[in-house]
């Protein structure tokens, strides 16, 4: 029989994000809990598209990315999340998952953001957990850490949670909410020099940072500043202000990683050839500050009436590269069976 609340399948539509104070290490793993707060900006590029549907009968889950099966990791991590929302539920019956991403998967391009956002709410719906906006937060974060953040729109900061006390206490408290911005009209110009999957998983390269980088516990310190720096900064409106807070916070990130024993390098030759592209914009007057995460690419914060002009020295710079123009995207949402 149906389960109560349950319905027979759920679509969602969610997109990635950016974070301009990063999320790097967790302090549990299982319950993907991370050690500093952090900050984001959702996009209106690259959605992806989620469904999920019940299966009666089926000894397991079924998943499909892009219409080609899931196998490994990636299988491996949508069942422990669908097992997870199934406890909740009280739920024993398996799904067949279809999604759709228009972002390059595993490319620092935050595929994993829209992913578990958009499985996170399709999964609540169809086995009808009744979560509002900051449990489904919650329930996205155990899929994967940054997708917390997109089940908001423009703005989100994720809670660390509280770091005294259990984990269990840490796990309630750890859940993404809207940031109050002033109109800032901001864009992101994404330049994509390198589409192909990173060397090295964020979770590998994150444990690997938080084991052995004599830098981490710096970095994570001078975080805290960073964030209520960017939270007023935001509140007021000031693009400079969140531009140099996001830039210094990206590369002291990349400095915690380069500093790991073994290092973690994502940044490539063609990333320096952007960095300095966006110093020579600087040095014109052009508000444009840069950020990269887990791979090679470079989002380029700037004005909207800018864009453009950033966009064109940026695919001056990297002329093999793809180069696009961004701007604050909406919450995760269902859109219906
Ligand atoms: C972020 N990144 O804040 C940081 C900055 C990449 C660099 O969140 O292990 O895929 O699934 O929780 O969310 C990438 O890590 O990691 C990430 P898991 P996730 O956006």
């Amino acid at each position: 029989p149906p389960e109560r609340g349950a319905a027979g399948s759920a679509t969602a539509v969610a997109h990635p994000n950016i974070a301009l104070i990063k999320y790097w290490g967790k302090r549990d793993e299982g319950l993907v809990l991370p050690w500093t707060s952090s900050l984001s900006m959702t996009l209106d590029v690259f959605p992806t598209t989620t469904r999920v549907r019940l299966e009666s009968g089926s000894g397991h889950d079924t998943v499909a990315l892009n219409g080609v099966p899931a196998t490994g990791e990636t299988l491996r991590r949508v069942t422990a999340f669908l097992q997870l929302v199934r406890e909740r539920a009280g739920s024993g019956r398996r799904a067949v998952v279809e999604t759709h991403n228009t972002v390059p998967t595993g490319a620092g391009l935050a595929s994993s953001a829209s992913g578990f956002a958009a499985l996170a709410v399709a999964a609540a719906a169809v086995y009808g957990l009744g979560l509002d906006a900051g449990g489904l937060s919650r329930l996205a974060r155990r899929g994967s850490g940054s997708a917390s953040r997109s089940v908001f729109g423009g703005f989100a900061v994720w809670h660390a949670g509280a770091d005294t006390g259990t984990a269990a206490e840490a796990d309630l408290g750890s859940y993404a909410e809207p940031v109050p911005a002033a109109d800032l009209d901001p864009a992101l110009v994404v330049a994509v020099v390198d589409a192909g999957p990173k060397t090295v998983s964020s979770r590998e390269a994150m444990r690997r940072t938080v084991d052995t980088s004599p830098l981490f516990g710096p970095w994570a310190v001078s975080g805290k500043d960073d964030l209520a720096e960017m939270r007023a900064a935001l509140r007021r409106g000031d693009i400079d202000a969140v531009g140099e807070i996001a830039e210094r916070n990206a590369l002291g990130m990349h400095a915690t990683m380069l500093a790991a024993r073994p290092a973690v390098r994502y940044l490539s030759p063609a990333t320096v050839t952007v960095l300095d592209s966006v110093l020579r914009l600087r040095r014109d007057g052009i508000a444009a500050y840069a950020t990269m995460d887990a791979g090679p690419n470079v989002k380029v914060l700037c004005r909207r009436a800018d864009a453009e002009r950033v966009a064109g020295a940026v695919r001056d710079a990297v002329p093999g590269g793809t180069v696009l123009v961004a701007g604050p995207g909406p919450g995760a949402r269902l859109l219906g069976e």
